[in-house]
């Protein structure tokens, strides 16, 4: 089966996913070894994997390693071509719709996918969208580009469905890894009732009722990072995972 379809299922069984992200450039090993066994352990449905730098260097060994702790599948979330192994189960094969950076519409994209193709790892169409969380964020400064407004729930919700129309099958309403504030429920419920794609949100969501809020609002699957890095508690886990599967 593939992971997509695995994602359509846990939606379907569910009523949402959760994602546990981690980024190897701000933890060390051990860390993301003990988050990636509890994340597996405490019922999120998936590992992303990626950063907007990725300064550490191998991350096929990384996930080699992670892949021994963790039985949910591992997708890499790319922030640039250097994110890619073969040892990841699928790649979200992003293109920040939101800017008007060619690099990152489409020149990233030209240079990875014949990796990804001799990997055989699994692409997954995504259109990548950021939203501004209320200060200048690591993904808006990495792809030079300016984000959709918060308010602007026509230009997000246009966005989204040009995306379908492309064919695309995930949206990423994404606030930035850290975000002050997280996509609002309201951005959310909007481009949800707009276009048909399933929602990822992620970037600042901390608490197990933000995450809930969204789920409600329309989002087939919450992401959450930095929340978690400091503080590997199973509980906390546990609680976004309840939070997040309504069924
Ligand atoms: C960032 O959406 C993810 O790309 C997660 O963000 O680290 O703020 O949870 P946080």
């Amino acid at each position: 089966m593939s992971i997509y379809q695995y994602f359509r299922d846990v939606v379907d069984e569910k009523g949402a996913g959760y994602f546990v992200l981690i980024d190897p450039d701000r933890l060390a090993r051990e860390a993301i070894l003990d988050l990636a066994e509890k994340a597996s352990a405490g019922g999120a449905d998936a590992l992303f994997v990626g950063s907007s730098l990725l300064l550490s260097s191998d991350l096929d060994d990384l996930l080699l390693a992670i892949r021994a702790v963790a039985t949910i599948p591992i997708v890499i979330f790319p922030g640039n071509i250097m994110q890619i192994s073969r040892h990841a189960d699928a790649i979200l094969f992003l293109s920040l719709i939101s800017g008007r950076n060619p690099n990152f519409l489409i020149g990233e994209q030209v240079r990875a996918a014949p990796i990804i193709r001799q990997y055989g790892i699994e692409p997954i169409s995504t259109g990548y969208m950021l939203i501004d969380s209320g200060r200048l964020t690591s993904a808006e400064f990495m792809s030079n580009t300016r984000p959709i407004p918060r308010d602007k729930h026509d230009i997000a919700k246009a966005t989204a469905l040009a995306a379908e129309y492309l064919g695309m099958r995930l949206l990423y309403l994404e606030a930035g890894s850290g975000a002050q504030n997280p996509v609002s429920p309201e951005m959310i419920r909007e481009v949800a009732k707009y276009a048909s794609l399933p929602i990822i949100a992620g970037g600042g969501i901390r608490t197990p009722q933000q995450a809930r809020e969204r789920v409600q609002a329309g989002a087939s699957f919450i992401v959450t990072g930095n929340v978690l890095e400091n503080n590997h508690d199973g509980n906390l886990i546990r609680e976004f995972a309840s939070a997040v599967h309504s069924r």
